[in-house]
């Protein structure tokens, strides 16, 4: 199986360092985007993204003529589908964007393309998109009409980098690839190799969608057990920094970190999946959800509650993004910490974010909120909010806290 060719279809987080580490190994690399400024910058080798060495790695692959960008799909010997799946109201995956890149791409297949879905998705969604396809081509045979006979062959071969490391995880992480059939498999699978160290793992297309749920649902019920501990300390005068690092002097316990919440657009949203589509049975995946998405909740009741005792509380709020030492302020629940204080004007915000160069817009426009840097915030406060255990954070002067009224939300000064 010879790929020469290949279009890496959605230019974010996941198919823009996909599209650079494909294209550093001497593929032919088409980026598709239906935004003209991501494209436009791609083919000026540079990137829209923050990653640490990505724009490393895409300026050489666009120098070298081996990675291009376009608006509009073209022919190629493989695509690799890497585009949003949020949910709408009441937590239904909206598979919108699959369906539209469906709808695009299938005018340029050509008999023997594999089609490989990225795409974090609920169980059954490559089906569904290789219908999608099928419908606008009824000229070919896809896996799930025709299986290893099929003109069009479709696999399922979720992301699992983690932000801040993708570069890395892109290459050395075990890849899980399941087809809709054994040769939609085995094709993904030396794609793949091209360029993964880690082993790719052969599956069906339906396992490896839940394979990646479970993966984040995992994570997602580990950090709620987390946070339901913080909060029963707390009821006890307890500190559960120090509870949860001599539990874990136990052979067999290793419990995760309490924070304001759980951010980022993968864990609070992905469990809702399993969740949607087996609602009776998931009750444990669910109730994780509810705990984590409480957290802020009760964060801001502590907020509050501090604010009493001042006359014209001045409040710093140390960190936006969703966790430390990144500039994604995307699902953070700090954000939704700071807009609720500033809705309620509580008092004097001093807000800082070290990774980011100006407020966010929705908290823009606040008398009472200022972007300032962590020295005059802290120095200027009654009570000091720390979200996120940014290093800046971590070595700030311990003198300057004297005196204050510290909320520690993620253990950053214990
Ligand atoms: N968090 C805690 N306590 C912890 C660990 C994390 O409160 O002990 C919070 C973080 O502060 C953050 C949120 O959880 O708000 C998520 O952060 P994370 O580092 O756990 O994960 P993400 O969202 O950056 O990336 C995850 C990863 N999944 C797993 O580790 C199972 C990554 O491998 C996936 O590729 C990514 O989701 C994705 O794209 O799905």
């Amino acid at each position: 199986m010879k790929f020469e060719k290949v279009s890496v279809v959605g230019l974010g987080y996941i198919g823009l360092p996909t599209a650079a580490v494909l294209a550093s190994r001497g593929i032919q690399v088409i980026g598709v985007d239906v935004n003209q400024r991501v494209v436009d910058a791609l083919n000026k080798g540079a990137v829209t993204i923050v990653e640490p060495d990505l724009d490393m790695v895409v300026h050489a692959a666009v120098t070298t003529g081996k990675l291009s960008a376009t608006t509009t799909p073209q022919p190629a010997d493989a695509f690799l589908i890497a585009v949003p799946t949020p949910f709408k109201d009441a937590h239904v995956p909206d598979l919108s964007y699959i369906e539209a890149v469906a709808n695009t791409v299938a005018p340029v297949l050509q008999p023997g393309n594999l089609v490989v879905l990225e795409s974090t998705s609920p169980v059954g969604a490559t089906e569904q998109m290789a219908e999608w396809m099928a419908a606008a081509r009824s000229d070919l045979t896809f896996s799930h009409q025709a299986g290893d006979e099929a003109d069009i062959h479709i696999a399922h071969c979720p992301e699992r980098v983690l932000p801040g490391h993708v570069m890395r995880e892109l290459v050395e992480n075990d890849r899980v690839i399941g087809g809709l059939s054994v040769k939609a498999t085995q094709m993904a699978v030396a794609l793949y190799k091209i360029f993964v160290t880690g082993e790719c793992l052969q599956t069906d297309a339906r396992t490896a969608e839940l394979c990646k749920l479970v993966e984040n649902s995992f994570r997602d019920v580990n950090i709620a057990f987390a946070n339901e501990l913080s909060v029963i300390a707390e009821r006890f005068g307890i500190d559960v920094w120090e509870l949860i690092t001599l539990a874990n002097r136990h052979p067999r316990v290793n419990i995760l970190q309490p924070g304001p919440g759980v951010g980022g657009h993968c864990i609070a949203v992905d469990p809702w999946f399993i969740v949607h589509s087996a609602p009776d049975q998931a009750r444990l995946i669910r109730t994780a959800r509810e705990v984590n998405d409480y957290k802020p909740h009760h964060v801001i009741e502590k907020i509050v509650d501090a604010a009493k005792g001042f006359a014209q509380p001045r409040i710093a709020c140390l960190g936006l993004a969703f966790k430390a030492d990144i500039d994604d302020l995307r699902e953070s629940p700090s954000l939704d910490i700071v807009k609720r204080l500033a809705d309620i004007d509580l008092g004097e915000l001093l807000v800082v974010e070290p990774y980011v160069d100006e407020l966010p817009k929705s908290l823009q426009g606040y008398d009472r909120l200022r972007f300032v840097g962590v020295d005059e915030a802290v120095r200027a406060a009654d009570i000091v909010v720390v979200f996120v255990k940014h290093k800046p954070f971590l070595s700030i002067d311990r003198t300057l806290l004297e005196g204050k009224h510290i909320i520690d939300t993620c253990g950053a000064w214990r």
